[in-house]
């Protein structure tokens, strides 16, 4: 097992996210990433390092493949723009606002950066600070890093330690703290370096609506997502069982929403389901967004799995056999979060 580490992670550190009427400090910090370096030295599943040099043109020409041109360039200037408005602003998080919701048009170009940034941003949650973009794109680096390792057979499995996580951003949007879709960005690595048919099986809490946008069209890619049912949680509107993607890409996204209480029993019978449709596709490779919020002490979700459980989740997704790239997705209690990441990667191996 491969890890890529992204050495600018710490760089996007939000301070606040709109909760219930208050701003509470975020859950997604610089810690989260620390937690799971310090448990891969205490056990260590194969080598690390950062993304390798000399791949940034064609990075950047797979991010405007996957993302919108105006959309990156968005991110790219946001906080030059918000300093801009104001030099007091270099204390505050950005956070929209104002949203394009309710019969108002998102097919205009406001001048106004509070418009922009609801127009781009899709909750309250996802703060953009001064490094936000430099740590994406660098989370975004170690993704498509760790997908060409495996694709040219130098590893059979690989962990991109993307911080920010990726799996709700999608085409021309930001929110529930991601901004740009690192296993979106894996998976068409993985297509590019001669992966015809790629399958994402996501089982972060929360459903990928970011990946299931991003492919909902195709047919090369399968999404599948193990989730919080989307009536009571998060992202709520998107990754209900009817979605079944669309177009030529009719029958390859598959969602497998549980009810919040769900326990170890009843989600490992989802992941036979969604295995089973993974083996249909006849996949050739395999993403995984890893989310351990599904951990029974996990602060903002309400799954109830143990620690032990991600040992039996790793082994199952690597009895598939097939080359794998794990993203870091969510996981909101630091402590414990090592533990369970290094566990799926154990599991994997044995
Ligand atoms: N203030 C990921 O796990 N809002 N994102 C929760 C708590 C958003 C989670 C409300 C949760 C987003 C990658
Ligand atoms: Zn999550």
């Amino acid at each position: 097992m491969l890890i890529v580490h992204n050495p600018l992670q710490a760089s996007h550190a939000g301070r606040h996210e709109m909760f219930r009427g208050r701003l509470v400090p975020c859950h997604e910090t610089p810690e989260r990433f620390e937690q799971v370096m310090a448990e891969l030295a205490r056990r260590p599943v194969g080598p690390m390092r950062t993304p390798l040099p000399g791949h940034e043109a064609a990075d950047d020409a797979r991010l405007a493949r996957i993302h919108d041109a105006a959309y990156l360039a968005f991110l790219a200037g946001a906080w030059d723009e918000w300093l801009a408005l104001d030099a007091a602003n270099a204390a505050l998080d950005i956070l929209p606002s104002v949203w394009p919701n309710h019969g108002l048009r998102r097919d205009v170009s406001p001048l106004n950066f509070s418009a922009r940034v609801g127009l781009y941003g899709f909750d309250a949650g996802t703060p953009i600070t001064a490094g936000s973009w430099s740590a994406a794109r660098a989370g975004a680096a170690c993704a498509m890093d760790a997908a060409r390792a495996v694709a040219a057979g130098q590893v059979r499995a690989a962990l991109a330690l993307t911080r920010p996580p990726g799996h709700h951003a999608g085409p021309d949007f930001f929110g529930g703290y991601c901004f740009l879709n690192n296993a979106a960005l894996a998976a068409q690595t993985l297509r590019d370096a001669g992966a015809a048919r790629v399958a994402v099986l996501d089982i972060d809490y929360h459903h990928g609506n970011g990946t299931q946008t991003i492919f909902e069209a195709r047919s090369d890619v399968l999404t599948v997502s193990l989730h919080g049912d989307p009536r009571t949680e998060y992202p709520f509107y998107l990754g209900h069982a009817d979605e079944r993607g669309t177009g030529a890409g009719l029958g390859c996204n598959l969602n497998l929403p549980l009810p919040a209480g769900t326990g170890f029993e009843t989600w490992s019978d989802a992941l036979q389901t969604a295995l089973a449709a993974v083996r249909a596709f006849a996949a050739d490779a395999l993403v995984v967004p890893l989310g351990v919020d599904t951990w029974e002490g996990d602060p903002i979700s309400r799954f109830r799995l143990r620690s032990d459980d991600y040992l039996r989740i790793g082994a199952a997704l690597g009895a598939l056999g097939l080359p794998t790239v794990y993203t870091l997705e969510g996981g909101y209690a630091a402590a414990q979060m090592g533990v369970n990441v290094v566990n799926v990667l154990a599991g994997h191996l044995d």
